[in-house]
């Protein structure tokens, strides 16, 4: 199922960053944005995830957090969050790039994740930028737009939308992970949303291996050095399989 020289590179890796895209969740029961089993039938991801969708109709982009609050509350990380997790204390320099929102990685175990859109966990007014637990704004639950204790301003969720910037941290912290990696693993993800979607190819630039795990190819795919198709949550566990058989 891996290469020889792809098996050659795990086992010589001293630098390992993983991006990871909708598509990691999606065994776990997390919709992904895009295609057939695209998160709202209704609306695409562009009209609802930007500020001025918020500003215009509250209501409705809380709709969307709400019922995406509810589902990952209730769900679990799946095999592939698992197999990171274990991966990561195989290398000495491991990190998870993550555009979800969804804390699995880190609910899985993984001690270095860089949230470059935010977590859905965590609350904001938008006026006074006192932040808020989602225990906090579940009162408010009642179809209406929580509004702060303090200011009265509209609270919002700690995402990262469209036409917005990223966590400055986060996202200094993924470009010296992509530079520095002998190995960039892209999972799950479409790869269209820049600019978590240029990191692949400046890790490549900076000559890591490229590996793309989806269950179908991708823009990327062509660039990448490594494409395996199939789930995530299949193909995550048996890598960690053939790493740990490199390593005795
Ligand atoms: C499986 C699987 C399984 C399924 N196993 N695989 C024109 C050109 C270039 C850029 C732009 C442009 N116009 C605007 C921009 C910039 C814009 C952008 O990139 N737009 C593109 C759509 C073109 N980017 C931004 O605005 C970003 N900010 C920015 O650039 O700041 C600078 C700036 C400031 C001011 C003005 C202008 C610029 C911010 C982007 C924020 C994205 N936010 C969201 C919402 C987060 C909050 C929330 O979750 O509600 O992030 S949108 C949504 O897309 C979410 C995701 O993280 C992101 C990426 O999606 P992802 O994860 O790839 O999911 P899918 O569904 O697309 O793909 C899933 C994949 O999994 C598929 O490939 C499946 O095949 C696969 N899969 N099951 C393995 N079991
Ligand atoms: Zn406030």
């Amino acid at each position: 199922m891996f290469s020889e020289r792809f098996l050659t590179k795990l086992r010589n890796a001293r630098s390992i960053a993983v991006l990871t895209g909708a598509g990691i969740s999606a065994e776990s029961g997390v919709p992904t944005f895009r295609g057939d089993d695209g998160i709202w039938k209704k609306f695409k991801s562009e009209e609802l995830a930007n500020f001025d969708a918020f500003i215009q109709n509250p209501e409705l982009v809380w709709e969307w957090y709400w019922h995406r609050k509810q589902i990952i509350a209730s769900i679990r990380p799946n095999p592939g969050h698992y197999a990171l997790a274990e991966m990561e204390k195989l290398y000495n320099c491991f990190a998870i790039i993550t555009q979800n929102i969804d804390n699995l990685h880190r609910r899985a175990g993984s001690k270095t994740v860089y949230e470059l859109h935010g977590n859905i966990e965590r609350n904001y007014c938008i006026a006074c930028g006192k932040y808020f637990s989602n225990e906090e704004i579940l009162q408010s639950q009642d179809k209406k737009a929580p509004r702060c204790v303090t200011c009265n301003g509209l609270v919002r969720p700690d995402v990262v939308w469209f036409g917005e910037l990223l966590p400055q941290d986060a996202w200094n912290a993924s470009e010296r992970a992509a530079k520095r990696a002998d190995i960039f693993f892209s999972i799950g993800t479409s790869a269209i949303v820049y600019p978590a979607a240029s990191l692949p190819e400046i890790a490549k630039n900076e000559g890591a291996y490229l590996v793309e795990i989806n269950v179908e190819a991708t823009e990327l795919s062509l660039k990448a050095d490594e494409v395996i198709l199939g789930k995530s949550g299949e193909i995550l566990p048996k890598l960690l399989e053939a790493i740990t058989l490199q390593f005795q």
